[in-house]
């Protein structure tokens, strides 16, 4: 019986003795040895009673191990939900509790704060940790390192993607099978992966970049991957000579930029350079090509749809755009008020429709009515056009959202903790240019009446609500907020105001 993403992306290399992962010490794993720890996974979860379209929350640090743990939910029908290790307990208390997840995954050092949170929301802990140790592990060697593979089809959710919302509540992106499997099929021809690929892995797992673009391409075509615990610059100068392919956020080429040991020799092996997930400035793009002779391939995607255009393989990429359509997704740019397609050169949003596109925001029926319209276009957000060659170019974005250094940040989360600290009467989040993280946080605060807010108590609280990298890297008390006739916060005019902060 089939199960067209295990079959397709794992199951074919399951007697295959090629290396999928370079390890760092030198270390290294075969496709088989990794895909004989997935099938011990998928028996151990299975043995405690987890049954096909239960959630797993993964809370873990990058490893060959939380790998084979998506490989294994995979295998065994099981939806994968990957959480950012930066997370705060209170911030996986929503996920755990908002997906209704049967098994938390977590590292030992946080395993009191996991467990607290596991038995209120009546799912079993397991631990696993960065060096492959941990209880879960411990619990699957005794399993076979076969498992019967559970049929699933392509219409059936393969993972939960939990992304912000800009009311606050995170919304749980749900992607198929079909989803993940038509985008990695696109992307392999696209940009020309094959089994020779070596591919420098330094993103996150928990993202779709890290997990689905990077992992799943080089699963798809058997290449390898030079898999980092994270972009660290030493590591990533160390081992690009032996790559041939690296994808990453702009922070990572404008890391590379800055370091002189960055060459065109350095890069020489190298065949692709992939952006994406935020911006990345055209400036960015010159210098890197005067730098080492490559010319950056910039890609967009979100979440809810993997990738919707790349610049060519073969062809023009140019600087400032996002590229093309994939083959079999198509783009619209229409008025944010009629939701009627508008000429090509005019600024709209933009809506994508395709086999990308995922099923829904978890138990979110009306979240998912207002993004997601009964024809199948998605919308984005984000606001864009098409140039009369057929370039999509995103100009600006109409959701209240920061990109800092890849990940993303909803002002309104931050908002409303900020709005409940003593002595805050109200406050906006803007996004204010940064150098390396493209974005960053910064706070205004209006005090309450005849109040004094005490802005590094605020500070302080924060650390408890909010991962490190929403936490605003500033705050600022401004005697009231800048309005429209409407009322409305004018956050337009504060990132203007505050442009310069972190120059
Ligand atoms: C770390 N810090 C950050 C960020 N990362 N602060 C703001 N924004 C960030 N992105 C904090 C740390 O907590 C630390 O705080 C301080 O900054 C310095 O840490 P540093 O060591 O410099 O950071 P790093 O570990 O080098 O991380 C920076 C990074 C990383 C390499 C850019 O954030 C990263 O790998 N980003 C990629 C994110 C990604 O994969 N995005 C894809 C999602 P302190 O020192 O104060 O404790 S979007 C997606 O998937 C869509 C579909 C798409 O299109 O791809
Ligand atoms: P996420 O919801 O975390 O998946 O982030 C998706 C958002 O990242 C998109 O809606 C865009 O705003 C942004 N994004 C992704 N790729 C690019 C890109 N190449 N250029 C500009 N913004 C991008």
């Amino acid at each position: 019986m089939p199960n067209p993403l295990f079959d397709t992306l794992f199951g074919q290399h399951s007697t295959s003795d090629a290396e999928f992962l370079q390890l760092p010490g030198g270390r290294s794993l075969s496709y088989k040895a990794f895909l004989d720890r997935a099938a011990q996974y998928a028996g151990a979860m299975t043995s405690m009673g987890l049954v096909v379209g239960d959630r797993v929350a993964v809370q873990t640090a990058k490893s060959p191990e939380t790998l084979a743990v998506y490989a294994a939910c995979v295998q065994a029908g099981l939806v994968f939900l990957p959480l950012n290790t930066a997370y705060t307990p209170a911030e996986v208390a929503y996920f755990v509790e908002n997906s209704g997840a049967r098994l938390v995954l977590g590292d030992e050092s946080r395993r009191d704060a996991l467990a607290t949170i596991a038995d209120r929301c009546n799912a079993k802990l397991e631990t696993l940790n960065a060096d492959g140790a941990g209880s879960f592990p411990s619990l699957a060697v005794s399993f076979p390192a076969s498992f019967e593979t559970v049929p699933r089809s392509e219409g059936d959710l393969a993972a939960l993607l939990y992304t912000s919302g800009t009311t606050g509540r995170s919304k749980g992106a749900m992607l198929s099978q079909g989803n993940l499997l038509s985008n990695a099929q696109v992307l392999r021809q696209e940009w020309r992966f094959t089994s020779q690929d070596i591919l420098l892995h330094a993103l996150p797992i928990f993202h779709t970049h890290g997990l689905f673009v990077a992992t799943n391409i080089t699963l798809l075509c058997g290449g390898q991957m030079i898999f980092l615990p994270k972009f660290d610059l030493d590591e990533v100068i160390t081992e690009l000579p032996r790559a041939t392919a690296m994808m990453g956020v702009p922070t990572f080429y404008t890391r590379l930029l800055g370091d002189k040991r960055f060459t065109k020799e350095l890069s020489a092996h190298m065949r692709l350079f992939v952006s994406g997930s935020a911006p990345l400035l055209a400036d960015t793009h010159i210098q890197f090509e005067e730098r080492t002779g490559h010319r950056i391939l910039e890609r967009y995607g979100m979440t809810e749809t993997n990738m919707n255009t790349s610049n060519p393989y073969e062809g023009e990429r140019r600087a400032g755009t996002v590229g093309f359509p994939l083959p079999g997704i198509e783009v619209k740019i229409t008025d944010p008020k009629t939701g009627q397609t508008i000429p090509n050169g005019d600024i709209g949003q933009i809506e994508v429709h395709g086999p990308n596109v995922f099923q829904g925001y978890w138990q979110m029926p009306d979240k998912t009515a207002e993004e997601l319209r009964t024809d199948g276009f998605f919308i984005t957000g984000d606001l864009g056009m098409v140039d009369e060659d057929g370039y999509v170019t995103i100009v600006g974005r109409n959701k209240d959202l920061i990109i800092s250094g890849g990940y993303n940040i909803y002002p309104k989360e931050i908002e409303l903790i900020l709005d409940e600290q003593d002595g805050v009467l109200e406050s906006a989040v803007i996004g204010v240019p940064h150098p390396d993280f493209g974005e960053s946080v910064l706070a205004v605060i209006v005090a309450k009446p005849d109040q004094e807010p005490d802005l590094d108590a605020i500070a302080a609280n924060m650390t408890a609500s909010l991962a490190r990298f929403k936490q605003p890297q500033q705050l600022v008390l401004l005697p009231e907020l800048p309005r429209n006739t409407m009322g409305k916060v004018q956050k337009k005019a504060l990132r203007e105001q505050f442009a310069g902060t972190f120059a």
